[in-house]
């Protein structure tokens, strides 16, 4: 009887619930350093319903790259990512911070989950106010040296909230750890946005191309970002969807709803299809809060 840990364990029933094929679960082990036969016999076991035993056994060569994925899955895409179990579990809802987050869509491939009621109304409309005073004009990283530059394709203004600064800020920063499955403290403070007519951030990745020099400036702290939530804070009268032009997907900002998508794996890929950007706000403004997570802690 094979011996694997409680992490290995979990993998392996999740993944036979959402349908994966036993194929694909064993050669993701192998991938993980499991030998053949082990990784056959465990599968087989867990799709007969026949728990397999519990131990401390991992893989010789399993990495854990991003701190909570532990397992590996072989469903690749064409570009090579390698999509593992998503850290948000399954449901049609998510308990997080004592509230009821309903789930409103997935996607797999790439990872995107739509969210409604994650913020009440009054907490959208307090973010709002606490922020429209303090606006400054939004950067993005400068490719060569890491710098924040100004530029034409990101056209927002924004503020940071540093990570549980106050009592209300601390309960955002729980609620929003507990539903991304991540930790607290590998998170970025709350950013808040604001968008007017016409703002718009151009399709980007959010996290640092490995293969730009100015990336590691902002990895030296805490790793990649390995997933982003964004919440909307007000419903937009026209324009401001959230895209992903390489998934054909567009999410409508609603108020209290939000967009999670995860772009890490846990052999350190970073997948292509999160390309994504906000369109161009055509009536109305545009305000929405996000939060980065950090592969590790990040202070
Ligand atoms: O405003 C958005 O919808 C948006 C889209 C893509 C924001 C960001 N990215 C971001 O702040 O990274
Ligand atoms: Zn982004």
């Amino acid at each position: 009887m094979p011996i694997l840990d409680r992490a290995w364990r979990d993998w392996l029933t999740t993944n036979v619930e959402r349908g994966c094929s036993a194929e694909s679960m064993i050669d993701a082990m192998i991938a993980s350093g499991f030998d053949h036969g082990t990784a056959r016999e465990a599968v087989k076991q867990i799709v007969l319903g026949k728990p397999v035993a519990l131990g401390q056994a991992t893989p010789p060569a399993a990495t854990s790259a991003a701190s909570a994925t532990t397992a590996t899955s072989s469903i690749a895409t064409s570009n090579g990512y390698h999509y593992e179990p998503c850290p948000v579990p399954a449901g049609n809802v998510v308990r997080a911070g004592g509230r009821d987050v309903k789930v409103l869509l997935r996607c797999e491939r790439p990872q995107v989950i739509v969210f409604g009621d994650v913020l009440s109304a009054d907490e959208c409309h307090e973010l709002m106010e606490r922020s429209r005073h303090r606006l400054k004009r939004s950067t993005t990283v400068n490719e060569t040296d890491g710098s924040e530059d100004v530029i034409q394709n990101r056209t927002s203004e924004g503020i940071w909230f540093q990570r549980c600064e106050d009592p209300f800020i601390t309960t955002l920063d729980e609620r929003i750890a507990e539903l991304m499955n991540w930790p607290m403290n590998c998170g970025e403070g709350l950013q808040i946005l604001h968008y007017n007519g016409g703002g718009e951030y151009r399709p980007h990745f959010d996290y640092f191309p490995p293969d730009q020099a100015g990336s590691a400036r902002h990895t030296a702290h805490g790793g990649q970002r390995v997933a982003t939530l964004i919440v909307y804070l007000n419903d937009v009268a026209g324009g401001g969807e959230t895209i992903f032009p390489e998934a054909g997907l567009s999410v409508v900002a609603k108020q209290g709803g939000a967009v999670y998508f995860s772009y890490m794996n846990s052999l350190g890929e970073l997948d292509p299809l999160t390309l994504h950007g906000g369109a161009p706000v055509l009536a109305g403004e545009k305000w929405i809060m996000t939060k980065w997570m950090r592969q590790r802690a990040y202070e």
